[in-house]
């Protein structure tokens, strides 16, 4: 394959790289076109050839390979992610270990996979911890759903959530915006994602325009949406355009988590169980409702003290319910 010539530039190369190894690349003009071609660096490529002369086979091998690892990387979710450089995931016989079961991901369970990956790995989120005294919150629930004990709705706290965070979006605008380049898109529309735990996987239906809404309206409403939700039969369109969401796991049990941003929202809230604790009121220790509240926020938009600021006024509100009128 024509006259062997050592590559101009790569000798200079090698000695950086291998010092002292005296190490030459060979390659023939044709081949050295054939790689420019290509896009390939010649000097990445071993040679195979006598004295490690690089062949036309070496570089349709070198390409090969790369594709071949790049393929396995996107496979992970990283897809359409640039800049990742990971080990392939492990690839481990588990029946070496003992008895397994292959199971079918669901297709929501594989959609909302790759969705969390990407969530995960672009946004810089924090999450923020508060406690929400809800004692008089949820007197006022429960005394209301008693005076409404015919109605077919029940009145959940998860409805007044659903206000209360409105109202701190409100207060606070760049939790209800999406990041673009080098602005931010607030949205003068409140509506809420609300995470549903289905048989076939999580889903977000969501409630437009709550603040136009009362907490009934709220609660039948979010009461319609996850019956849908759990019989498979939410509309696509009844899963988008959310300005903020709410994971709410207390009726479940937990006392804190860390959700992930549902993007390309910048913000999302997730409730744990609510318990009586006993809290400092100036003179003595009395038994509270204390609900435990966890907030993740995408660092590119909310700073530390913002976020704080947004749990501390939900905390508030929660407290005293009147303070969402304001
Ligand atoms: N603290 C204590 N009790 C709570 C509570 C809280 N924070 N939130 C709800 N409860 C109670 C309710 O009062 C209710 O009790 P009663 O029947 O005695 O009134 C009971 O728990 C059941 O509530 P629920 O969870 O079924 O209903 P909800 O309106 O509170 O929530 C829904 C509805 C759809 C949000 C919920 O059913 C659900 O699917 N949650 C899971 C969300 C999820 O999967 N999140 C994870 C997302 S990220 O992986």
């Amino acid at each position: 394959m024509g006259i062997e010539i050592a590559f101009p530039g790569v000798e200079n190369l090698l000695e950086r790289d291998q010092a002292g190894t005296g190490s030459r690349f060979w390659a023939g003009p044709s081949t050295r076109k054939y790689a420019r071609e290509l896009g390939v660096e010649i000097q990445q490529v071993s040679g195979s050839g006598q004295r490690g002369r690089i062949t036309k086979e070496d570089i349709q091998q070198f390409i090969k390979h790369s594709m071949l690892s790049r393929a396995s990387t996107s496979t992970q979710s990283t897809q359409g992610i640039s800049g990742f450089d990971l080990l392939p995931w492990p690839k481990v016989d588990f029946t070496k270990f003992g008895e397994i079961e292959r199971q079918a991901r669901s297709r929501i369970q594989k959609v909302s996979a790759a969705n969390l990956a990407r969530n995960w790995v672009m946004i810089p989120a924090v999450t923020y911890h508060d406690d929400a005294d809800i004692t008089d919150l949820e007197e006022f629930r429960a005394a209301l759903n008693q005076e409404n004990k015919k109605d077919a709705v029940k009145i959940t706290l998860l409805a007044f959530l659903i206000k209360a965070a409105v109202a701190a979006l409100k207060k606070y605008p760049s939790f209800n915006s999406s990041l673009d380049g080098d602005e931010l898109i607030l949205k003068k529309y409140f509506h809420i994602g609300f995470a549903v735990d289905t048989p076939g996987g999580l889903v977000v239906p969501v409630i437009r325009n709550v603040n136009q809404k009362g907490i009934r309206e709220i609660a039948e409403e979010t009461a319609g949406l996850a019956l849908l939700a759990r019989e498979g039969k939410l509309k696509s369109d009844q899963m988008q355009g959310a300005s903020f969401t709410i994971s709410s796991l207390g009726g479940i049990g937990g006392t804190y988590c860390a959700p992930i941003v549902n993007a390309p929202e910048v913000a999302i809230l997730a409730v744990n169980k609510s318990a009586i604790k006993p809290v400092w009121d100036g003179s003595q220790f009395v038994p509270r409702l204390i609900c435990p509240l966890s907030m993740t926020a995408d660092h590119r938009v909310i700073d530390g003290a913002l976020a704080t600021h947004f749990t501390t006024y939900l905390t508030q509100l929660l407290g005293d319910f009147r303070k969402v009128m304001l």
